[in-house]
């Protein structure tokens, strides 16, 4: 029997995959919890009934939540991750020469836990390396406790319902304020410019509220709602859009490139619409 998985991405639309089979269906103290590996996209993780990550296209969210403020900062010595459980942010962290020490804060164990065990790919920076740091914690209290800390916060999270909630707030955007160092910046996922247009517009006029320089850049991920990613940068002090190098200290990457990072600042105009506060 044929066995198809479907996430809802919206009310009236969603993505279908074949199951090739499934590795673990689970209730965790926070959410539903299933990676199942399919024909398409090799194994895939999934919360609440929303797709992650995939095996196969992985790469460029990981990539791009990680090495455009890699490379915004001069010297980005602390990393701090809030959410990314499945290690793929961690993964990409810990590749930049600069990086001492790199501290991810995730709220779900079992999300840590199955990923060490089904997505060995993604994960592997979750165990046994030196500059990298693992707790299983709340990452809005943990940034509370932790002033003047980071170079770079990376908020890699799921959709802003369910655990994730609070991590589109103001006051969160304020304690990350707080929590970097006085040339800090952070970077955040966004979700789409088709289907969470108000979401980026509040976001983004909250966060320019807060930070002297707030930009938004995108990434096509083919297997999250509409394909077209946003991730949103509050930096207090370095453009980056003015990274001034040509070259990237990581060599290998699969979609970053110091090219592609000045290209994804540049936005289709409904996207540069969003971001025009609303009189
Ligand atoms: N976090 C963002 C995933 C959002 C996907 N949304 C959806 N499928 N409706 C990904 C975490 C990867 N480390």
């Amino acid at each position: 029997m044929e066995l198809w998985f479907t996430e809802k991405q919206t009310p009236s639309l969603g993505i279908t995959c074949k199951i090739k089979s499934t590795l673990i269906v689970e209730q965790t103290p926070y959410q539903h919890l299933a990676i199942i590996d399919t024909e398409q996209f090799g194994k895939m993780l999934v919360l609440d009934g929303m797709v992650q990550t995939t095996d196969v296209d992985e790469f460029v969210y990981h990539e791009m939540i990680t090495m455009v403020g890699l490379n915004t900062h001069p010297n980005p010595r602390r990393v701090l991750i809030i959410g990314g459980g499945d290690g793929g942010t961690l993964r990409e962290v810990v590749k930049h020469p600069a990086v001492e020490k790199a501290t991810m804060v995730e709220i779900d164990r079992r999300v840590v836990e199955t990923s060490i065990e089904f997505l060995p790919k993604i994960s592997s920076a979750l165990h046994g390396n030196p500059r990298a740091e693992v707790l299983i914690d709340d990452g809005i209290e943990y940034v509370k406790n932790n002033k003047n800390q980071f170079d770079l916060i990376i908020i890699d999270s799921t959709e802003p319902v369910g655990p994730a909630a609070g991590l589109f707030s103001a006051e969160f955007y304020r304690n990350i304020f707080e929590s970097l160092k006085e040339d800090g910046l952070f970077v955040a996922q966004t979700e789409s410019p088709f289907f969470n247009a108000d979401l980026i517009r509040q976001v983004f006029a909250d966060i320019s509220s807060i930070y002297p320089i707030t930009k938004l850049y995108l990434a096509s991920v083919p297997t999250y709602p509409s394909g077209l990613w946003s991730f949103t940068m509050g930096s207090k002090k370095y453009d980056p859009e003015n990274i001034g190098q040509e070259t990237c200290p990581v060599s290998d990457t699969r979609y970053y490139t110091p090219a592609v990072h000045q290209a994804a600042f540049k936005l289709p105009k409904f996207v540069q619409e969003l971001l025009i506060p609303k009189k």
